[in-house]
């Protein structure tokens, strides 16, 4: 192995042919570079967020959404499950309340029968219902805080 450079001290090693599990619980910038290959260019980063969220699920049972008040953090992510005949657009609070189907502005859409991951990076409440079931009721919303 030529051209050795130097080594951040206490950074992760990961030996020719080897596969190794990495964690990195402190947010910042790590680079690495294949030694045998650095010349050509072979090297990459990864940046870790401070405040990489946590996963929620909501998913789809009979005409409703569950859950349908959530409460997350700035930056977590909620995963959407939705059954063949549910679907989830997201409203303005107005609509949400009066059950009404019609879109927000530039508002967060999920196809019929979808699994879709959506970052909540703002602190607000959205609101969203399912447009086949909406005069039931079938709504809920996520409040970021
Ligand atoms: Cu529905």
């Amino acid at each position: 192995m030529a051209n050795k450079g130097p080594l951040k001290a206490g950074g992760f090693q990961i030996g020719f042919g080897q596969k190794q599990a990495v964690v990195f619980d402190k947010p910042g910038t790590y680079y690495y570079v294949c030694q045998a290959h650095i010349k050509g260019g072979m090297k990459g980063k990864i940046l870790v967020l401070a405040n990489a969220g946590k996963i929620h699920k909501v998913t789809t049972m009979s005409n409703a959404f569950t859950p349908n008040d959530l409460k997350v953090g700035v930056g977590d992510v909620v995963q959407f499950v939705l059954g063949l005949s549910h679907n989830a657009v997201e409203v303005l609070e107005a609509n949400w309340k009066a059950n009404e189907t019609k879109k927000k502005t530039g508002g967060f859409e999920i196809q019929y029968g979808a699994t879709k991951l959506i970052t909540f990076d703002q602190p607000g409440t959205s609101h969203y219902i399912c447009e086949a079931h909406a005069k039931m009721g079938m709504k809920g919303r996520v409040t970021v805080e």
